[in-house]
C-alpha cells in the first residue's frame, strides 16, 4: 500500500458486492421515474464494476447473489459501515430494504478479523449517508438516517468524532460527495451540495480532508459507466463494501 501511515485504513483488501435483482427495473426505489432501466445493461455494467474491483484494483471480491425480493439489494453500501475491523449492520431507512441486511451480515460474519455489530431500534441509517475521512465521520441526516442512527454509529466507533450534516437534496450525503483520494473530498456544485459543504467546512477537524470541487486527483483513472443504476439513484460507491483485513 502506497499511502502514509495515517491513511492506511484506506488500503482495502476485500470488496463485497451483490448482484442486480431482476426486480430492480420495476420495483427499485427511485426519486424520479422518468427513464426505464435496462436490466441487461445494468447487469453488464455491474459485472464491469466488479471486474475493475478485482482485476484492476486487486481486491478480493466476495460476490453475493441477488434476491429478487429485495429490488435494491445491489446497493450493499447502505446496509453496513465497515471501519477498523468493525462492521456495523445498519437498519436501512426505507422499510423495503430492511431485509437486505441478513445476507450481508452472514457474509461479514464469515470474514476473518472482522467483528460485526448491529444497530438496534429506533436507529435508521443508510451507509450512503456515511462519509469516513480517515479522521472523522460526516453523517447525513436525511430521509433515511436519523439521530439515533448517528448516536449508535458514534458509540460503535469511539475513536472518531461523528459530525452531522443536513441533507437538503438528493437521497444521501454521498449522492453529491465522496472521498476521491487520501485527504480529498470531491463535492458537487448543486445548491444542496453547497449547503453541505458549508456545514462540513465549519465542522472539520484541523488536518482533515480538504474539499475539492474541480477534482484533479493524481493516479490512474478508470472510467466506468453507471447509467442504469444511476436511474434508481445509485452512485459509484453504493454497490460495494470496502474492507481492510488486519493481517
Ligand atoms: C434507494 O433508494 O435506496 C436505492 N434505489 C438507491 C440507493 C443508493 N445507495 C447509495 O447511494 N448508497
Amino acid at each position: 500500500c502506497h499511502l502514509d501511515r495515517s491513511m492506511r485504513m484506506f488500503c482495502y483488501d476485500l470488496a463485497v458486492v451483490r448482484g442486480v435483482a431482476a426486480s430492480l427495473p420495476e420495483k427499485a426505489l427511485r426519486q424520479s421515474d422518468s427513464v426505464a432501466v435496462d436490466l441487461q445493461i445494468a447487469q453488464q455494467q455491474h459485472s464491469e464494476y466488479t471486474r475493475v474491483l478485482s482485476e484492476e484494483l486487486g481486491l478480493q471480491v466476495v460476490s453475493l447473489p441477488a434476491d429478487d425480493l429485495f429490488p435494491d439489494c445491489v446497493f450493499v453500501e447502505d446496509v453496513a459501515v465497515v471501519v477498523d475491523g468493525v462492521a456495523l449492520i445498519t437498519i436501512p431507512g426505507h422499510e423495503s430494504r430492511r431485509g437486505e441486511t441478513l445476507t450481508v451480515k452472514e457474509a461479514l460474519d464469515k470474514t476473518p478479523g472482522l467483528s460485526v455489530a448491529e444497530m438496534t431500534e429506533p436507529a435508521r441509517m443508510d451507509g450512503g449517508d456515511v462519509l469516513f475521512t480517515g479522521r472523522e465521520f460526516f453523517v447525513g441526516l436525511s430521509d433515511r438516517t436519523n439521530q439515533e442512527g448517528v448516536s449508535q454509529l458514534a458509540k460503535t466507533f469511539p475513536n472518531y468524532s461523528v459530525l452531522e450534516v443536513r441533507v437538503s437534496e438528493g437521497l444521501h450525503l454521498k449522492s453529491f460527495m465522496s472521498m476521491v483520494g487520501p485527504d480529498r473530498i470531491g463535492i458537487g456544485t448543486s445548491p444542496g451540495a453547497r449547503l453541505a459543504r458549508e456545514q462540513i467546512q465549519s465542522e472539520m477537524s484541523p488536518g482533515s480532508a480538504k474539499i475539492f470541487e474541480a477534482i484533479e486527483t493524481p493516479g490512474r483513472k478508470i472510467p466506468l459507466n453507471g447509467s442504469e443504476l444511476g436511474k434508481v439513484d445509485g452512485c459509484l460507491t453504493c454497490s460495494c463494501l470496502l474492507i481492510k483485513v488486519d493481517k
